[in-house]
């Protein structure tokens, strides 16, 4: 948050609603007195009449703002005024929730019969309330502004003139209700009828003056001459010779975006007063800004508030500055409430001015909490967007277990604006006690803290920005091995590494405790005992026989670890390369003994070639290989998922869009039969504030390429139930998988087709190409696209993928990408298909979008759940229906 200097230095006070004392009973200190403290009460000096206040009903005056002045008060005051101080005419807006009161959305039109009664019942109300408080020599008139949506009832925004010797403006500012009520303990009166009262100073911004429709001249004036003028002055006068902004109310229901927009402008003022229903927050969009940039504020600005008065300390963002060449940046601010003010003001040139912007309603969110996890992120609330002014997240960040620190590395800070010289004092986070507000260099953005670790990020009400967006993973220094195993040495090597036939640790205790194999046999990947070096001979022992490299011409194949196979060793049903090469591609097929990786018929016979299934030609005796085919074609298909390209109709029609009612597209899917989908675990855990666990809120939309309002021709089905893998892990991502019934069976056509779903035995190589699709965002913080895009990605070495990601890459994953970065799944990808090309011209499911460190960076490819290892569950939770 940066703070904006003001056009004019303040000499004017606002106040709350109640009223102020008379000038006599400021006294020279300043102070108000009342009645019944030792003090003594505010009297009205005689010259005012000698009229004494009200005292009986605090809280009706507190609220109020602000009536017609009685004509005997008006004589008086005129009495008093002759022989006091001079006053100055000052500002207050605020706002007050009427719980009796309804709101409808005639009140958002100001020229509405609706507004003007309801406007002038108010009116009467503050005018009632104000006569009877203490402060009513002060004041001058008020106007009614605005209504807005409140969590009970209806939300007025008003403001007031006051006119009052500079001592008692003062004291009238330094008044909080909470401080009145004390000093007026007689007149506690409950406050029934209104609720969540706001009152802030309005600053002698001519803007603010023009915005409201006001003459900037009022605040030169003394009272005298206020006395003589119509208390409803906003109504006539100058306000008629063009003081007035020209205002747009807008609502926007959860769902829909409204349009803001300006090009060669006219007149001088604009203001959008945006209204979102209760329990929601304004989204402000800001697709393109000529005319003001950030910079002086001479020209054109554009501010948006989070009140729907043009307040100085509510301002969350403003552009100031002349019109710029160029692609403008696109902002997107939130408000903390339901409502926002958006002005676009012009004190010179205005003919390059363009805005054009929508909002939207989204739900409040919250924020904070406490987090046990290896690693993670945190942010501030909607970031990428622009965070909300007033709000105060706290965070208990936790290693799961104890002796471990907390890493932190700083993705983004960016809070205050660094030639701020406050130090934190508006907008901070405070990560184990210390406030970081400005920018900070590259060496100290990794940081190292112990568990647990809070976390405290606080807004102040005005200015707001990005915010925050953190890495963390919990650590030991040395001496253990978090989730490794340690040899006896002490070092650590992955857990994948123990029992693999290898000896990895200089003890060779990770291979000490793993099998039955006898002395002189090693036990291979595929669970068999194999003699430990046959050279060449026509079985190779199944470790990382070097010795076997250089078997010259009696090689028929090499495994890439240079292992060498005669022919004999190819294709025999049995894995001898590490990578199973030397069994891929296979044509011939026949029964071999049954292992864990071997395609199982479904006489239980097992055949010797790799992925038999759907490949056009008969491997089991009964068949059963070739069964459960109609899937994985493109029958329209006879010919930016991040760095990808815009898919033909029909090109992936088991692309399936899972939209909640409320937010639209949120994950994809892919369609495996007429009943089910597979998608990720982690699109379905219940944030604070949403419950995506329930079936209810989803919506499933098949055959669908262009994502727009309404269904656009897709066939669409709710969700009868989401079951989600019971070992998934939201810390880890482990088994991020979930099966969704569709609540009735969809009718294939050339563009709904199911994929194929992989026997457990079904290898994807390293290498294959294959193909992530969805609607998910462009670029990291980007938009989401509105046409389905593909692209195309290679299964990626899970040795490698382990290295880039430090083991966190678990047997039940796979990464596909490109290392040097620039094609990649992204968020709004999730649960969404990677598909590959098998013999047969069938595309199998390979993989499920599920995450990557950011998006198409280099050396982070995209995470996937692997679909073989779920082969089993997937069939068993479908009954056999996929
Ligand atoms: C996500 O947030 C997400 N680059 C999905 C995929 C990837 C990263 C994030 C992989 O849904």
């Amino acid at each position: 948050m940066w703070t904006l200097r003001k056009s004019q230095t303040c000499e004017v006070f606002c106040v709350s609603g109640h009223g102020h004392g008379p000038p006599g009973s400021s006294g020279a200190q300043g102070a108000l007195k009342e009645p019944g403290h030792s003090a003594g009460p505010p009297t009205k000096p005689e010259a005012e009449g000698g009229r004494a206040p009200a005292w009986g009903s605090w809280g009706r005056w507190m609220l109020g703002l602000l009536p017609f002045f009685p004509v005997t008060a008006a004589i008086a005051l005129t009495l008093h005024f002759l022989s006091s101080p001079p006053s100055s005419a000052f500002f207050l807006g605020g706002s007050v929730e009427f719980p009796n009161l309804s709101f409808s959305l005639e009140l958002t039109d100001s020229t509405s019969p609706q507004f003007r009664l309801q406007a002038q019942a108010l009116n009467q109300y503050f005018s009632q309330l104000y006569e009877s408080s203490p402060w009513s020599s002060y004041y001058l008139h008020s106007g009614i502004i605005a209504f807005s949506e409140g969590v009970e009832g209806l939300n007025v925004f008003y403001w007031s003139k006051f006119s009052a010797p500079d001592s008692v403006a003062l004291a009238i500012r330094g008044s909080s209700p909470e401080r009145l009520r004390r000093r007026f303990p007689g007149s506690n009166k409950p406050l029934r009828y209104i609720r969540n009262e706001q009152r802030y100073y309005m600053e002698r911004d001519l803007d603010m003056l023009h915005l409201l429709g006001l003459d900037p001249d009022d605040f030169e004036t003394d009272d005298k001459s206020d006395k003589s003028k119509n208390p409803n002055s906003i109504q006539s006068g100058k306000w008629q010779l063009g003081f007035q902004a020209i205002s747009f109310d807008l609502y926007a229901k959860y769902g829909n975006n409204r349009t803001l927009s300006l090009v060669s402008p006219k007149k001088s003022y604009y203001q959008w007063r945006l209204r979102v229903p209760s329990g929601h927050v304004v989204r402000l969009v800001i697709l393109n800004l000529h005319g003001a940039t950030p910079g002086s504020c001479t020209a054109h600005k554009l501010s948006a508030y989070d009140f729907l008065l043009p307040l100085q300390n509510k301002i969350i963002a403003r552009w100031c500055g002349l019109p710029l060449s160029g692609s403008s940046p696109v902002m997107k601010l939130t408000s903390s409430g339901n409502v926002m003010l958006v002005t676009f003001s012009f004190s010179r040139q205005r003919d390059g001015a363009i805005f054009k912007a929508y909002f939207q309603a989204i739900p409040k969110a919250g924020c904070g909490g406490s987090v046990t996890s290896w690693n993670g992120s945190l942010s501030s609330p909607y970031y990428p967007a622009f965070y909300p002014p007033n709000i105060d997240c706290s965070w208990t960040l936790r290693a799961p277990l104890p002796g471990y620190l907390i890493s932190m590395t700083i993705v983004t800070l960016d809070i205050q604006d660094s030639s701020s010289s406050d130090g934190c004092e508006k907008d901070w986070l405070d990560i184990g006690g210390v406030k970081l507000c400005n920018s900070i260099s590259e060496s100290s953005k990794k940081r190292v803290y112990s568990s647990p670790l809070s976390l405290h990020f606080h807004s102040d009400e005005s200015l707001t920005q990005k915010g925050f967006y953190l890495l963390y993973r919990a650590f030991t220094p040395e001496g253990t091995c978090p989730r490794q195993f340690r040899c006896g040495d002490g070092r650590c090597i992955p857990l994948r590494k123990v029992c693999d036939g290898v000896r990895d640790c200089f003890d060779g205790r990770d291979e000490a405790k793993c099998s039955s194999c006898r002395a002189g046999e090693t036990l291979c990947v595929n669970g068999q005992c194999k003699p430990h070096s046959s050279q060449c001979g026509s079985q190779s022992s199944c470790a990382d026989s070097s010795e076997e490299g250089n078997c010259g011409s009696k090689c028929y194949h090499v495994c890439p670890n240079k292992v060498c196979l005669p022919k004999s060793s190819v294709c025999d049903g049995v894995m001898d390369c590490k990578d199973r090469s030397d069994e891929l591609n296979c044509t011939r097929s026949y029964y071999k003994s049954c292992t864990s990786s071997s395609f199982k018929c479904a006489n239980a016979k097992c055949v010797s070639k790799t992925n038999p299934e759907c490949d056009g030609v008969k491997d089991c005796a009964d068949g059963s290989d070739e069964m459960r085919c109609g899937c994985g074609t493109r029958p329209r298909k006879r010919a930016k998922i991040v760095g990808g390209t815009d898919a033909g109709l029909g090109s992936w029609p088991w692309q399936v869009s899972l939209q909640m009612d409320r937010y639209g597209h949120v994950c994809g899917a892919t369609l495996v039969s007429n009943r089910w989908l597979i998608s990720a675990a982690h699109c379905f855990q219940d944030s604070e504030a949403i419950k995506y666990s329930d079936a209810r809120s989803w919506r499933a939309y098949m055959g669908m390429r262009v994502m727009t309002t309404g269904n656009n021709g897709a066939a669409t089905r709710t969700v009868r139930r989401i079951l989600l893998h019971p070992q998934y892990d939201q810390y880890t991502s482990d088994y991020d998988i979930a099966l969704l019934e569709l609540s009735a069976p969809i009718f294939f056509n050339d563009v709904v087709q199911p994929v194929c779903v992989p026997a457990a035995s079904h290898i994807f190589t390293t290498g294959t190409n294959c193909f992530v699709t969805g609607w998910g965002v462009l670029m990291e913080d980007g938009e989401l696209a509105s046409r389905l895009q593909e692209a195309p990605v290679k299964i990626i070495n899970r040795n490698t993928c382990n290295k880039l990601y430090d083991d966190a890459v678990t047997p039940r994953m796979l990464c596909a990408g490109n290392l040097q970065g620039g094609v990649d799944a992204c968020q709004g990808d999730s649960g969404g298909p990677l598909v590959c090309l098998e013999r047969g011209r069938r595309w199998f499911l390979a993989g499920i979008v599920s995450w990557g460190e950011g998006c198409a960076r280099q050396n982070r490819p995209g995470v996937y759940t692997q679909v073989v290892k779920f082969a089993d569950w997937i069939r068993q939770q479908t009954r056999g229906q996929v």
